[in-house]
């Protein structure tokens, strides 16, 4: 690489400056933002022969990304031999765990050199990560016959938050297994870490629960506007969160309760109360209207039943109860019935998680609580020391428009562009929400307006990249500037992987 003329002057001054630029041209654009890249000046020559090198314990995870960027198989070492101190061959990408103490965590050490590309890390996933930003770096279109270039750097990345999460709403509309996988794809490539889905709500429950089978015989047969619908056996819930686990995702279920339950009303009706007068499927929009008879015993074993079967088949140690938008139920009751629910999801030895409606129930440090648009309620939960998800859907709610323009979305929490994704921080977003407290961000795709794979990839691209980089790079690390340039590069890749993304005019797309 030449340095210019100018940018020897700039260089005096704003050593990082033109170096970025630089880095960026040769396609270091990777998003989440590293926390630290240095580039070097020189070059590494893929080809044809260039080879990968891995520890033993780490051959699965090269293995998927050796396919995926037409590299030769990785070549792994016995059990018993770690390669961090042994030399190293030429024309070779190294990858291998380290307990080197600059470790933590999800942290990675990712360095090109002129010889060798290595990876390092404490964890699998600190490995798995750092491949993603190594994936970011190889061209998506390379022909592997053809050699290229890439720069010398040195980059040392860890993540602002440990929950970087997006949501899925399956129980609007109904998404496959495949579809989900595809999502979980998708968003693993952003170093996405968290994968909460919307199981259960009115218009249908979409998990099956053996000891109440009629929730998916009759609850799962139909969705908004009339649709079959669907649901998860739980075989296939498994194998969702068997896929996720190996792209480090964890699956966070959500029973939504002691409301949006009109499904399983219309399944059992004898968890409804005596005037809940309303037999239908329902196939509409609104919220709030439904909810389980607080006066009925046998409501008390359907929570104990659905939560227990659904801890059995969680690995991950989180169950997300819901408890929002119950607009039928006075305090009283529907503070019992969050106690109730919270007391049943901690004899599974799962920690709870609810919408911030759930404040004024008893919580505490254990539990966490999840903003979408009431300041009072998450300083209350703070107050009582529970940990909190930033949710706020004026910026993360991917079901919203991103202008007035847009072919589908809704827009209560105020028209979304890329911008508004990206541009804020986390950790000043609540006024006096100490950031102790808070352990990430998290991106909900509600689905009332979206029916189809295209149409999530339509709400989610390219927001969730933004959102992506907000959940891992700290906000003093980043400028809205700079990503829009960066995200401008990742349109070449989105298009390569079918990505049905929003072409905002925001960004100077490459
Ligand atoms: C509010 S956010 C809801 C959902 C809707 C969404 C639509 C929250 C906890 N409840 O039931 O799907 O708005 O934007």
């Amino acid at each position: 690489m030449k340095i210019t003329y100018t940018c020897f002057f700039l260089f005096l001054f704003l050593p990082a400056c033109e170096r970025t630029n630089k880095a960026e041209e040769f396609g270091l654009a990777i998003i989440p933002k590293p926390l630290n890249l240095t580039p070097s000046g020189g070059t590494f020559l893929l080809n044809g022969q260039t080879q990968i090198f891995v520890d033993f314990s780490l051959l699965d995870i090269a293995n998927d990304f050796g396919k995926s960027v037409k590299l030769n198989l990785p070549i792994s070492h016995p059990e018993d031999v770690n390669i961090e101190h042994q030399s190293k061959k030429q024309n070779s990408i190294y990858i291998y765990l380290s307990d080197s103490t600059q470790f933590i965590g999800e942290s990675y050490s990712l360095r090109i050199e002129e010889n060798q590309i290595l990876l390092s890390a404490k964890t699998r996933q600190g490995i798995f990560w750092g491949l993603q930003s190594l994936k970011q770096i190889i061209p998506h279109d390379r022909n592997e016959n053809t050699p290229i270039l890439l720069p010398t750097v040195a980059i040392y990345d860890k993540p602002l938050f440990p929950w970087r999460g997006a949501m899925l709403d399956v129980a609007r509309h109904f998404f496959s297994v495949q579809e989900v996988k595809r999502y979980i794809d998708l968003i693993s490539a952003y170093k996405i870490n968290r994968l909460h889905l919307h199981l259960s709500d009115d218009q249908g429950w979409r998990i099956e629960i053996k000891s109440w089978p009629k929730l998916t015989s009759t609850g799962a047969k139909t969705q908004v506007g009339g649709g079959p619908g669907g649901f998860f056996s739980q075989a296939e819930y498994k194998e969702i969160v068997q896929y996720a686990q190996e792209k480090f995702i964890t699956i966070i279920p959500e029973i939504d309760m002691p409301g949006h339950v009109h499904a399983a009303l219309v399944s059992y009706d004898e968890l409804s109360c005596a005037q809940y007068d309303n037999k239908e499927a329902y196939t509409g929009l609104e919220v709030g209207f439904s909810y389980l008879c607080p006066d009925k015993p046998v409501v008390y074993q359907f929570i104990q039943d659905v939560i227990r079967e659904i801890a059995t088949i969680t690995p991950g140690p989180y169950i997300h109860i819901g408890g929002d938008e119950v607009e039928h139920l006075d305090v009283n009751e529907y503070i019992k019935f969050i106690n109730y629910i919270r007391t049943t999801v901690k004899a599974t030895g799962k920690t709870m998680v609810g919408w911030e409606d759930i404040s004024p129930a008893n919580i505490d440090e254990h539990d966490i609580v999840q903003h979408w648009r009431s300041v009072q309620h998450i300083q209350a939960a703070a107050e009582k020391k529970a940990k909190i998800i930033l949710s706020p859907a004026s910026r993360t709610y991917l079901d919203m428009k991103y202008n007035a323009a847009s072919r589908i979305g809704y827009d209560w929490a105020g028209l979304i562009n890329v911008r508004d994704a990206y541009d804020w921080d986390p950790i000043t977003h609540i006024k006096n929400l100490a950031q102790m407290h808070i352990l990430g961000v998290e991106a909900p795709l509600w689905t009332e307006t979206a029916e189809t794979m295209d149409d999530l990839e339509y709400l989610a691209f390219p927001r969730i990249l933004a959102l992506a980089e907000v959940a891992w790079t700290p906000a003093s690390n980043r400028t809205w500037e700079n990503f829009r340039r960066r995200l401008a590069e990742h349109g070449p890749a989105m298009r390569e992987a079918n990505i049905d993304y929003y072409p905002s005019k925001l960004i100077p797309w490459k």
